[in-house]
């Protein structure tokens, strides 16, 4: 569909391997589409539209495998990067699928399960590197735990941070431009996963010894999932200098991970997401990490590729028509109410600023009293999504 909302590299729109490659299988039945090799996949995000690709260490080199057959894979890949101009923007690494990390990877308490993990993921920033990635993601699926009195929750974070401050350092030594994105989850695969929300990711990272290489990878559905408001936590993160990376999908509230299609839940709360990722200068990918239902085959999966960034693009549309609308802004002029007066007192504190900001007079009635016209505001809002206005 070559209209005004065709995707285009510029918008930086990345999938991850895993998700257009994901075969339909869920805990209760087998796949339901053939295996897709990585780099026709690649080949056909670019041709698609994307800008990136994105990958586990195992979506392009399977579980120890040879170094001959890797380089050779490799060779193929940087082949596809080359002929179509899709580059690789952010790599990770799978510490979740092989039994060995059935209890954690990073958080174990087996320090020989550890030590796995941290080569593991040292050999998987080397191949991320090669391919040009810039952002490395560490999402810890099986840090988590069931049985609570199996694992310390404190000695989890101090291994938590052990292995961050390890491989940060790691990246230091070897001079690579790479920066770190963590990405919180609630729960699932574990019972519950340490460091659940992008908030608990937000504090940990101060903890870190080189915490300006490290920021946060939010995930629109799991946030979604313990019942929050995601663009809260974006706006959280952007406001911290620390949004570095960006999970795009969508959920139904309070269910299982779903992982379903850009948008297709509430499409109010994801305007007002691409409003805020458009509006704040982030200037990195937008990734996918939804797969195409079940129900699909083959060919349905790039149904669903096409439909995330054209529903992005659809919306930072109507992004724009809110921000042009006369109604809309006059309302949101009458609402931010500024006083010149009581900023200069209430901005910054001096003890002459208090003594004379507790002696103002504010009348408590007169300010509940003023209007603020939300009803219509939000009507506006339906009306323009419903694409009456
Ligand atoms: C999930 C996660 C993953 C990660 C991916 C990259 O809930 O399965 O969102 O898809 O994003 O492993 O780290
Ligand atoms: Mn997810
Ligand atoms: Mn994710």
């Amino acid at each position: 569909m070559a209209d005004a909302y065709a995707p285009k590299p510029q918008h930086k729109f990345t999938f991850g391997l895993w998700t257009t490659a994901n075969p339909g299988r869920d805990p209760f039945g087998e796949a339901t589409r053939p295996a897709l090799d990585p780099i026709a996949n690649i080949r056909k995000m670019a041709e698609i539209g994307a800008w990136g690709f994105n990958f586990h260490d195992n979506d392009l080199i399977p579980f120890g495998e040879s170094a001959s057959e890797r380089d050779k894979i490799v060779k193929n890949a940087k082949k596809a990067m080359k002929d179509t101009g899709i580059v690789c923007s952010m790599a990770t690494t799978n510490l979740f699928s092989h039994p060995v990390f059935k209890d954690g990877a990073f958080t174990s308490n087996d320090a020989a399960v550890r030590a796995f993990a941290l080569q593991k993921t040292m050999h998987a920033i080397d191949l991320g590197v090669e391919l040009g990635a810039k952002i490395y993601v560490f999402w810890g699926g099986r840090e988590g735990a069931e049985v609570d009195l199996a694992k310390d929750p404190i000695e989890c974070m101090k291994r938590m941070r052990e292995a961050m401050n390890f491989l940060t350092q790691y990246v230091k030594d070897q001079k690579y431009d790479l920066t770190f994105a963590l990405e919180a989850k609630p729960n699932e695969p574990r019972g519950d996963i340490f460091l659940a929300t992008t908030g608990n990711m937000l504090a940990f990272i101060e903890t870190l010894e080189h915490r300006e290489m490290v920021g946060v990878n939010p995930e629109y559905a799991h946030e979604t999932m313990a019942g929050l408001n995601f663009t809260h936590h974006v706006a959280q993160a952007i406001e911290a200098g620390k949004l570095f990376h960006i999970d795009l999908n969508g959920q139904k509230m309070g269910r299982f991970d779903q992982d379903l299609r850009f948008g297709s839940e509430d499409l109010k709360g994801t305007l007002m997401l691409v409003r805020l990722i458009e509006r704040s200068g982030y200037a990195g990918p937008r990734h996918f990490d939804a797969h195409a239902y079940r129900t699909e085959d083959a060919e349905g999966v790039w149904d669903f590729a096409r439909g995330c960034m054209r529903t992005y693009l659809v919306l930072k549309e109507k992004a724009r028509r809110i921000d042009e609308d006369k109604e809309i802004a006059a309302i949101l002029k009458e609402i931010n109410r500024g006083d010149a007066k009581l900023e200069k007192l209430s901005r910054s504190y001096s003890s002459e600023n208090a003594k004379k900001l507790k002696d103002a007079k504010l009348d408590a009635d007169a300010l509940a009293g003023r209007k603020l016209p939300y009803e219509r505001l939000d009507q506006l809002l339906n009306e323009v999504i419903l694409g009456v206005r």
